[in-house]
C-alpha cells in the first residue's frame, strides 16, 4: 500500500479497484485525476453517463461533462460502489503503516514456503519493488489447475491465472492459513509427481540376496496365475451391434456410429479354410479407454494419445468404491470427495499412480441400451440419468495423484454432467491433468475394495483419442 492523500494528489492519474484486501465488492472502481488535466482529456470509453445530461440521446451532439463525470461511461455500478463504501471507510481509519507491515510479514512467509518448494517467484523479491500481492509460478497449467481443485476440496479458494498463483494477504489473513495452503500444496505436488509409474525411485525396494524382490514377486505371480490362486477377472462387456453407445444431442455434436461386424468369410468361397471379420467401430465404444487428447483440456499432451501414452501407467492397483446401493436408489447419484474420504477411512488411502473405479453394478443393464443409458423419453430432451463423480470428487482424486478414473456407465461422467461446473468434470479435469478414463467396466462386484491390479491397455491407434479395451483385473482368490 502506498501512502496517498486523495485530497491533494501529486500524481496525474490514480486508478484502483476496491476488491483486494476486503476493501469492497467486485465492480467498484476508483479513479482520481489531477483537476487541471480533466478538460484536456477525451476518454475513448464513453457512454451516456459521460455527458452533463445523460439523457441527451442525440449521438451527433455528444458532449463530455466538464468534470470528472466525463470518465463515467455506461450505467454506473452503483450497488458495488455503495456496498464498498463501509469497507473503504473502515480501511481509511486503520493504521496504514501497521497494515503494510502485516502484509509484508505474511508475504515474507509465503516466499519462504515457496522457496522451500522450489516454486519460482514471479513478483520482485525486493518488497520495495512489489505491491501487496505476490505471484508464484507453477511448472505448468495442469499442475496449477490441479492445485486449484485440490485446495478447493480443502476449503481454500485460490486465484490462478494460467500457471501463476496470486496471493494477496490482508488484515484478516492468518499466518496459519498460509501454512495450511503450503502444507497441502507440498503434499499434492509430491503425490501428483509420484503418479508417473516407473519413474519414482522411492518405490524401489532394497535388493537382498541373489534374486531381486521383483523376480521373486513375478515368479510367485506366475505360479499363482497357473494355480488359480490369482484369478483374471474380465472387466469388459461384449462388443456387438447392440452395445450401448453414448448419444449426444444431434444439434450439438456428431455421434459415434453403431458398431458393425462384417464377416469376410467363414470357410466358404471367400476363404475356404478360415474365418475372419472386419469392424466398423468408434474409439469410444463399449468398455473403453479415454486418452487425454480426447478432451480439449488435454490437447497439448504429446503423450496423450493411445499410441504415445506411457503404458507403464495403465497397469496399476485399483481402488473399487462401491456405490451400488446409492446408485440403485438414485440413478443421478454423484460420488463426492466426502464419500471418497469416508471410503478411505474404512479401506485405506487412495495412492498415487492407482486407478479408482466407481462400482455401481450398472453392467446389469448392459444388455439393454434403454436401461443402460436411462435417457429422458422424447427426442433431444438431453437428460440421461446415470451415476458418476461430482467435480470435487475428481479434484480430490487428482490431488491424490491417481492415474485414472473408471465407471460402469457409458462414459466416465454422470448422465447429467453437461450441466455441472465445469461441464463433464471427469473428462475436463482428468484429461487436463494427463490422466485416463475408463467407461462401461464390468464385473466390479468380483473385485475387492483394495488389492486388485487393473490392466487397461488401449489399442495402439495412431493419434487415437481412446480405444475399446479388454480390461482385466488380477484378484487374489479368497
Ligand atoms: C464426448 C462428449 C461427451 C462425453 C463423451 C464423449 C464420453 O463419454 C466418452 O466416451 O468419452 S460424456
Ligand atoms: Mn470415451
Amino acid at each position: 500500500m502506498l501512502p496517498f492523500d486523495a485530497q491533494n494528489p501529486k500524481v496525474d492519474f490514480v486508478l484502483s479497484t476496491s476488491l483486494k484486501w476486503i476493501c469492497g465488492t467486485p465492480g467498484a472502481g476508483i479513479l482520481s485525476i489531477d483537476k487541471s488535466m480533466i478538460a484536456e482529456l477525451s476518454p475513448e470509453a464513453r457512454g451516456w453517463f459521460s455527458q452533463s445530461n445523460p439523457f441527451s440521446w442525440d449521438l451527433d451532439k455528444f458532449e463530455y461533462a466538464p468534470d470528472i463525470r466525463r470518465f463515467d461511461s455506461g450505467t454506473p455500478s452503483s450497488m458495488a460502489a455503495v456496498a464498498s463504501l463501509p469497507a473503504l471507510i473502515w480501511q481509511a481509519q486503520q493504521d496504514q503503516a501497521e497494515m503494510t507491515a502485516w502484509n509484508r510479514q505474511l508475504v515474507d512467509r509465503i516466499i519462504r514456503r515457496a522457496d522451500a518448494l522450489d516454486l519460482p517467484l514471479q513478483s520482485p523479491r525486493d518488497f520495495n519493488r512489489r505491491g501487496g500481492s505476490v505471484m508464484l509460478r507453477f511448472p505448468d497449467m495442469a499442475e496449477a489447475a490441479a492445485m486449484v481443485g485440490a485446495l478447493g476440496v480443502e476449503g481454500f479458494s485460490v486465484d490462478f491465472r494460467g500457471q501463476l498463483l496470486r496471493l494477496s494477504p490482508g488484515v484478516v489473513t492468518r499466518p496459519e492459513a498460509i501454512d495450511d495452503i503450503f502444507d497441502i500444496t507440498q503434499t499434492i505436488i509430491a503425490r501428483r509427481r509420484r503418479r508417473f509409474a516407473g519413474h519414482n525411485p522411492s518405490y524401489r525396494r532394497k535388493n537382498t540376496g541373489d534374486t531381486t524382490p521383483a523376480d521373486t514377486v513375478l515368479g510367485a505371480l506366475g505360479e499363482m496365475l497357473l494355480s488359480g490362486a490369482v484369478r483374471v477377472i474380465d472387466c469388459s462387456a461384449v462388443l456387438r451391434p447392440s452395445t450401448p453407445l453414448l448419444r449426444l444431442p444431434e444439434d450439438f455434436a456428431v455421434n459415434t456410429p453403431p458398431i458393425e461386424i462384417h464377416r469376410i468369410c467363414e470357410y466358404d468361397k471367400d476363404g475356404p479354410w478360415w474365418a475372419w471379420n472386419w469392424l466398423k467401430l468408434g474409439e469410444h465404444s463399449g468398455t473403453h479407454f479415454d486418452a487425454p487428447h480426447h478432451w480439449l483440456s488435454g490437447k497439448e499432451y504429446t503423450d496423450g494419445f493411445t499410441d504415445t501414452l506411457d503404458l507403464q501407467r495403465v497397469v496399476a492397483p485399483v481402488n473399487v468404491i462401491d456405490c451400488t446401493r446409492e446408485a440403485t436408489e438414485n440413478p443421478d447419484f454423484l460420488l463426492t470427495a466426502r464419500h471418497v474420504k469416508d471410503w478411505e477411512a474404512q479401506h485405506g488411502d487412495v495412492g498415487a499412480g492407482e486407478w479408482v473405479v466407481m462400482r455401481t453394478d450398472w453392467d446389469r443393464f448392459s444388455h439393454d441400451p434403454r436401461l443402460f443409458l436411462n435417457e429422458d423419453p422424447g427426442p433431444q430432451e438431453g437428460g440421461a440419468h446415470t451415476p458418476g463423480p461430482s467435480p470435487d470428487c475428481i479434484d480430490y482424486l487428482l490431488g491424490k495423484g491417481i492415474v485414472g478414473w473408471g465407471t460402469q456407465c457409458v462414459g466416465t461422467d454422470a448422465g447429467m454432467a453437461a450441466t455441472f461446473n465445469p461441464p463433464f468434470p471427469a473428462h475436463n479435469s482428468l484429461h487436463r491433468d494427463n490422466c485416463f478414463g475408463l467407461a462401461s467396466l464390468c464385473n466390479l462386484d468380483q473385485l475387492p475394495p483394495k488389492g486388485a491390479i487393473l490392466i487397461a491397455t488401449p489399442l495402439k491407434i495412431e493419434q487415437g483419442t481412446g480405444s475399446p479395451i479388454r480390461a482385466i483385473a488380477l484378484v487374489a482368490r479368497t
